[in-house]
């Protein structure tokens, strides 16, 4: 399983993060415990037909009561960092108002036993799972949910600021806003492409709102930054109507967001390619949301190729958009999910963010694979084709670094297997299988291959 550790060529700085990522409700269980309150995904994942086979991360990996047990296991990898997120409703079980210290006590643990292991840890504040006493009162489609993240990052920092460096406010406000509010595929799970956009801003301005609250209660060290997910769009023909469903499709997956986090405004075929218009807005939002952050988290699985089609007028976004995706693509491999595997993707991904926003550093807070892994029953998971996906992505990271993209980090998505939203159990992302009848951990050949990956490059005293 180590054969494969010295095929990557770039060389990385010596105090480069290499990491691996998990999220609060996918692994933690324990949903009704010391004090937690419910979230929105309690709620959809017990509604029927919301989730594959109804799964819910009422126990998920049980890494609440094991996670001594998973730090020691990152540890024994070598693992160099470690991106969690927090349950917002451990900490506030209202999502405001009174605080559940339990809920804090189990972050200040596993904060304090990485730390002992020598594990960077990064916090996301925002992982999906919005307290669901705030959707009562309209979730992200109201203005005052931005507040109430902002006092929770602060009550957050002024527990852990003294010793975590890195801070990300939400994972993938495009999940949120798109899947949770236009396609319904997430929670809350509504279906209207203006509320999208609508939840899109709030989201931004929640962001917006807390960097300050952070900056103010986190060490003079502290690196803060926002994790977005981008889905590169590449055109399939050299049509100029390809061309421009490129455009369209690139604004709605790939613009939405950053653009006014790094230029204070949104981009302009958004709301036409959608059919939507803008966000009620205040008149100094854009200039909160656009506050100059110390990294940007890039999430990236996988593109799309997209050839021009008829748009339709109204109904669901994938009609809206005028384009259809190709696929499969000739000769390309594909995951679990559907999803092609594309490494050259992630260089050009980098490198245009870089060229366009110049970002004062970014981090690759999630790459990974679902694949069908076999577990033999022995010790063993074979699988190769994880390897191979997580050497092409890491090949293609080091050649964006040496052409200059300012990347400090690398986060595998993820530790452990977990629960992946909408698919439940079905979809396996770990380095680390989860057999969920008894919770053993098996670490898979690709946690040896990362480990040995890791331990080649780490600088020796
Ligand atoms: C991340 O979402 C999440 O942060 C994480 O919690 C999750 O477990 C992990 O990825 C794996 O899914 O859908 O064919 O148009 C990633 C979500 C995946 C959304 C790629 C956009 C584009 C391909 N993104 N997707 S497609």
């Amino acid at each position: 399983p180590h054969s494969n550790t010295l095929e990557i060529s770039a060389s990385f700085p010596p105090d480069f993060l290499w990491g691996v990522a998990t999220s609060a409700y996918q692994i933690e269980g324990a949903a009704y415990e010391d004090g937690r309150g419910p979230s929105i995904w309690d709620a959809f994942s017990g509604t029927p037909g919301k989730t594959y086979q109804g799964d819910t991360g009422d126990i998920a990996a049980d890494h609440y009561h094991r996670m001594e047990e998973d730090v020691a296991l990152m540890a024994r990898l070598g693992i160099g960092a470690y991106r969690f997120s927090i349950s917002w409703p451990r900490v506030l079980p209202q999502g405001k108002g009174s605080v559940n210290s339990r809920g804090l006590d189990f972050y200040e643990r596993l904060v304090d036993c990485l730390l002992a292991h020598e594990i960077t840890p990064l916090i996301t504040l925002f992982h999906w799972d919005l307290p669901l006493a705030l959707q009562s009162d309209g979730g992200w489609l109201n203005r005052e949910t931005a507040l109430a993240f902002a006092d929770y990052a602060e009550i957050v920092a002024r527990r852990l600021g003294d010793r975590v460096r890195w801070w990300a406010t939400l994972n993938e406000p495009w999940c949120s806003a798109y899947l949770g509010h236009g396609s319904g595929e997430h929670a809350p799970g509504l279906r209207d492409l203006q509320a999208a956009i609508t939840a899109g801003h709030h989201l931004l301005l929640a962001h917006g709102l807390a960097l300050p609250r952070l900056r103010a209660h986190t060490r003079s060290d502290a690196q803060l930054g926002i994790v977005l997910n981008f889905t590169p769009v590449y055109p399939a023909d050299e049509q100029p109507e390809t061309q421009e469903s490129a455009q369209q499709a690139d604004a709605f997956h790939n613009r939405w967001f950053i653009e006014p986090l790094y230029c204070a405004r949104y981009p302009e075929a958004l709301f036409s390619a959608l059919q939507v218009q803008p966000p009620a807005m205040e008149a100094s939002d854009l200039e909160l949301i656009a506050a100059p952050l110390d990294f940007l988290g890039v999430n990236y699985y996988t593109r799309l190729l997209v050839r021009a089609s008829a748009p339709a007028n109204g109904g669901p976004i994938s009609a809206r958009l005028a384009h259809e995706t190709v696929a499969p693509v000739p000769g390309s491999s594909y995951t679990e999910m559907g999803w092609e595997v594309y490494p050259s993707g992630l260089k050009d991904l980098l490198l245009r963010l870089q060229h366009e926003y110049q970002p004062k550093a970014m981090v690759v807070t999630e790459n990974g694979a679902a694949f069908h892994d076999e577990w033999d029953g022995n010790e063993h998971i074979h699988d190769g084709c994880r390897i191979a996906y997580l050497r092409q992505h890491i090949q293609a990271l080091g050649e964006a670094l040496t052409s200059g993209a300012a990347v400090r980090g690398y986060f595998v998505w993820s530790l452990l297997d977990n629960f992946e939203w909408a698919f439940g159990y079905s979809k396996r992302f770990g380095i680390v299988y989860v057999d969920y009848s008894t919770q053993r951990r098996i670490v898979k050949d690709s946690g040896y291959w990362y480990a040995s990956f890791i331990a080649a490059r780490r600088p020796r005293s």
